[in-house]
């Protein structure tokens, strides 16, 4: 018992000591990154198309509610409508979400599409062809998907002609940063199967972590606090191995959900991580350009 109570408080002293500097700079706020989201201008396509994928649950309707509440300075949470009772996946139709800021009358030059859920049963969830085919340009607006059957070649919501708008231009993979290690091994070997079909297309990706204020007990959710945090650095550590991501492209995020106002904080980790989705989508589109 006395053992027991040494190896306790060591456990927690060690996961409650914070790293001495974070291993990621993060800006002191939004303002820069407001500025350049709301300032960009996709180059060749008219919408910067992002494509979220990941476990039923792990906060892709949220984030990109976030997203929306962070643009227009209010919380909006049902845009993307979330699932708090989330076993099975909510979001079963392939939908291009389009964003409004307060002072604009037009639409934000990106959008995000919002897959159903992945999950470990077979035939439950998105079937991993049918994201093959969204990333291909194939997949058209509201597409109900069927996770018994993918998408197939003269089916009515098959595109045979993309344009470069249809494409995927950036693949962003949303995981709750508390249950990687609960993962199912099934789940990690359809998000690899998805990273390859991304690579095979030349399409960046990129990872956010969320639930970060779950996640780790003794985490803080003030934007210089998270890169110092050990316990969600591990996490990273993690999920940078199952999947086989580079540590600088995988980013952690607390989305809004119980907050009635926005705040400086959850703002600056929103749009910090949306500038990086933007850049390498653009960097994509760039790349294009030179084949
Ligand atoms: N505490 C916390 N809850 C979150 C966060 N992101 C999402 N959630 C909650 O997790 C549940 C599932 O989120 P949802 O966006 O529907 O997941 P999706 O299936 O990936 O679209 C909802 O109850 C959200 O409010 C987060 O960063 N922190
Ligand atoms: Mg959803």
């Amino acid at each position: 018992m006395k053992w027991f109570k040494i190896w306790l408080m060591s456990y927690l002293n060690y996961i409650s000591a914070d790293l001495s500097k974070p291993w990621r700079e993060m800006p002191e706020n939004k303002t820069d990154d407001l500025s350049f989201v709301e300032n960009y201008q996709p180059k060749k396509v008219k919408h910067l198309r992002i494509l979220l994928h990941g476990p039923v649950g792990a906060g892709k309707s949220s984030f990109i509610n976030s997203v929306i509440s962070c643009l227009q300075g209010r919380i909006n949470c049902n845009r993307a409508f979330t699932d708090a009772t989330s076993g099975s996946s909510f979001t079963t139709q392939y939908k291009s979400h389009k964003i409004k800021t307060e002072n604009s009358a037009s639409s934000c030059p990106f959008v995000f599409n919002d897959t159903m859920g992945l999950e470990e049963r077979n035939n439950h969830g998105v079937h991993v062809e049918d994201i093959k085919l969204a990333m291909k340009g194939h997949v058209r607006e509201n597409y109900m998907f069927d996770p018994e059957s993918p998408l197939s070649e003269g089916d009515e919501g098959y595109n045979p002609c993309p344009t470069l708008d249809d494409k995927v231009h950036i693949l962003v993979f949303v995981v709750d940063a508390g249950k990687l290690s609960l993962m199912d091994d099934k789940v990690v070997k359809k998000m690899k199967d998805v990273r390859r079909a991304a690579s095979d297309l030349g399409i960046p990706q990129l990872a956010i972590l969320t639930k970060i204020d779950e996640a780790c007990p003794t985490a803080k959710t003030n934007v210089q606090d998270v890169y110092k945090n050990k316990c969600l650095k591990e996490q990273v550590d993690m999920f940078s191995q199952l999947v086989g991501l580079q540590l600088s492209c995988i980013f952690l995020v607390k989305n809004y959900g119980s907050e009635v106002f926005t705040n400086d904080d959850i703002d600056t980790m929103i749009l910090n991580t949306l500038r990086q989705i933007i850049n390498y989508g653009e960097d994509f589109l760039d790349n294009l350009e030179q084949n």
